[in-house]
């Protein structure tokens, strides 16, 4: 049987490495690609090209890892216009619909090219006959065009995490020609939700004037197949770590500090688009026209840091710590606090500890491209009970229809709907928390990759499946 390997191709890797006198330290990374990827590439094996330092190859045997890692390195100039600016300035808020901090700058642009030549370049050393090419993610999209250039006979297949905007705001991209064009270089795009693949389709129809046939757009001579598939989680893996013994005692532990009152938990990188502010007003507002749940409920924020060095991210931060004191300030007696605030990183069985311990979990982003955090929450609650609040601006509320949706726009809403949540019953916390769990262990991780490898473009040239 031939073994085909997986090129991944993401901006960060899904470690940090550490060189030691004692060899080399791997240390996990946060955020949601990798999170999803990382046991994607366990399975298939193969090599994982990011940024990272120090610059080279790392060898998955000598670890022992099932898969290699690339490591590009990059100058602070080049990761300045590439990721500071490109990336972090102009296509996530311009994605998330925040185009009053979108910022487009031309030599941001060509950081931004010469730094995705360079990915390309490592992947055409990288790649045998038969790899599969993954790139993940907007900080690449110049790269198939790069490397079809090359004359790269493998199959190529990007997926897009974070939404796919309506044309008429992508439209505002100054380079979004040479963009879409590189994108319609590879056989085959996925979006996490149909509404993400419709606008990508409309755009390229508007901007390109690109054919749209059956599931396919044609542009250049090239077929690329447009498919949506939400990503999934290991879930018997977060499930096995939410029954474990540790965990057991992690959220007793929790509950204690918490004196019996309702857990409510938001958990999120430190960003814009997740909704703190707007979760923390609702908090005002809830614990303000609800003077009955003070002393019953607590928030249970926590924050893991991020872009920390984009100064959009460090001015949230400041506005998050000032509500936190206000809100606190004013609601405290004493004993009972309304916020228990965290910033800091989290272990992934510590964040499991705080999904089984907490009552009800707000995910409330402004925009979201799936998210993750919802997901995890589900598969953690062993006892099938807990509610789940979901913002219906995020992926993930097209698969989790048995959450309560809620505008996170609106404090009046999402204090409804936290009253709601408080009120409801135990039968029917169970009966939607397991149907959501159904849904999320048969659509898991493994799923997700089976059906991307499965499309007919990926299998042309497999020949171990
Ligand atoms: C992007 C898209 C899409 C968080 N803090 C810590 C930590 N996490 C983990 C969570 C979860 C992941 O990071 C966050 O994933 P999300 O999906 O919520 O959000 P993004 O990072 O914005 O991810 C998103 C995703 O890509 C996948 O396509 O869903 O829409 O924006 O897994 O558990 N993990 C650890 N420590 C922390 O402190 N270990």
């Amino acid at each position: 049987m031939s073994v085909q390997r997986l090129i991944i191709m993401s901006n960060r890797g899904p470690y940090h490495i550490h060189v030691t006198k004692q060899g080399i330290k791997r240390e996990k990374t946060v955020g949601g690609l990798v999170t999803s990827i990382l046991p994607m590439v366990e399975r298939w094996g193969g090599v994982w090209i990011s940024w990272g330092e120090p610059e080279g190859r790392y060898p998955g045997s000598a670890k022992p890892l099932n898969f290699d890692l690339h490591y590009i390195g990059l100058t602070p100039e080049e990761l300045q216009g590439y990721y500071l600016g490109l990336a972090n300035n102009a296509l996530w808020p311009l994605c998330h619909y925040f185009l009053g901090r979108v910022h487009y700058d031309n030599s941001q642009w060509q950081m931004y090219q010469q730094v995705n030549r360079k990915f390309a370049k490592v992947a055409l050393e990288e790649a045998q006959a038969g790899d599969l090419i993954w790139v993940h993610d907007y900080h690449l999209a110049c790269v198939p065009q790069y490397l079809r250039e090359a004359q790269t006979s493998n199959r190529i297949v990007f997926f897009w995490h974070i939404p796919f905007p309506a044309a008429e705001l992508f439209r505002t991209l100054p380079w979004r020609r040479p963009f879409l064009e590189s994108l319609l270089a590879c056989d085959l795009i996925g979006f996490h939700v149909p509404e993400f693949a419709e606008n990508f389709i409309e755009t390229a129809i508007e901007v390109l004037d690109a054919q749209f046939k059956g599931s396919s757009l044609e542009y250049g001579g090239r077929t690329t197949q447009i498919i949506a598939r939400p990503i999934g989680i290991d879930y018997v893996g977060v499930a096995k770590q939410a029954q474990s013994s540790i965990t057991e005692k992690r959220v007793r532990g929790l509950r204690k500090t918490l004196n019996g009152q309702k857990i409510i938990l938001g958990v999120e990188r430190m960003d814009y688009t997740k909704g703190i502010v707007e979760r923390l007003q609702a908090m005002e507002y809830l614990l303000e026209h609800h003077p009955e749940l003070r002393r019953s409920i607590t928030l249970v924020q926590l924050v893991t840091p991020s872009r920390a060095d984009v100064e959009a991210y460090r001015q949230r931060k400041r506005e998050i710590d000032e509500m936190v004191g206000r809100i606190n300030g004013r609601f405290s007696d004493g004993i009972w606090v309304p916020i228990r605030y965290q910033y800091r990183s989290f272990s992934p069985a510590e964040l499991v500890a705080y999904y089984r311990a907490a009552d009800i979990a707000l995910v409330t982003p402004l925009r979201d491209g799936l998210n993750l955090v919802a997901k995890e929450y589900v598969a953690s609650r062993t006892q099938t009970d807990g509610v789940l609040i979901l913002s219906e601006f995020a992926g993930v509320a097209r698969q989790l229809l048995e959450a309560l949706m809620v505008n996170p726009y609106s404090s009046e809403d999402m204090a409804g709907i936290i009253v709601q949540a408080l009120q409801m019953p135990k039968d029917e916390q169970r009966k939607r928390m397991q149907a959501m769990q159904d849904r999320i262990k048969r659509e898991d991780i493994n799923w997700w990759a089976e059906e991307f490898l499965n499309q007919k473009v990926c299998l042309e040239d497999r020949k171990d499946l």
